[in-house]
């Protein structure tokens, strides 16, 4: 009799997890669209000072907007705060979506320099629309800094 009631118990307990379970999983994969707007005083701006103040910088995507889960290219434009083009620089980049906790899908690197402080910046993506940052850390001769874009998707 009490085994009966053990494994009746044992078998709703086990229900329950697997729904609890299947519920994580459901908010999880929704869970990008349930955050609240992005601040409304964000700056969208292509055109950024770095962080220090070392560097100027300009992004421009490929094509008119930023496509949304296609992967494509920036040419990333630099130059120093007193405006001089610069040519020779280590950039990394990072970035993702601050409300989701998430980063970039892709490892998006700068693949060469253009000349006239421009470089190519490939393996851009972004697979949900919302807030994104792209965060490009930049190490020349004028020192190191850090710029921060904010793109609305
Ligand atoms: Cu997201």
């Amino acid at each position: 009799m009490s085994t009966l009631i053990d494994s009746r118990v044992r078998r709703s307990v086990a229900r329950a997890a697997a729904v609890a379970l299947a519920l994580t999983a459901l908010s999880l994969l929704t869970g990008c669209m349930m955050f609240a707007k992005a601040p409304s005083d964000l700056d969208y701006a292509r055109t950024r000072r770095s962080e220090v103040g070392l560097y100027v910088a300009t992004i421009h995507p490929t094509g008119d907007s930023i496509p949304r889960g296609k992967l494509h290219q920036w040419t990333l434009h630099l130059e120093t705060s007193a405006g001089v083009p610069v040519d020779s620089a280590n950039v990394s980049i990072d970035g993702g979506m601050p409300q989701h906790g998430h980063g970039l899908p892709t490892k998006p690197r700068v693949t060469r320099a253009l000349g006239h402080g421009d470089h190519m910046v490939e393996g851009m993506k972004f697979n949900m629309g919302g807030w994104w940052v792209v965060k490009f850390r930049i190490s020349a001769a004028s020192g190191r800094d850090s710029l921060v874009f904010n793109l609305s998707l």
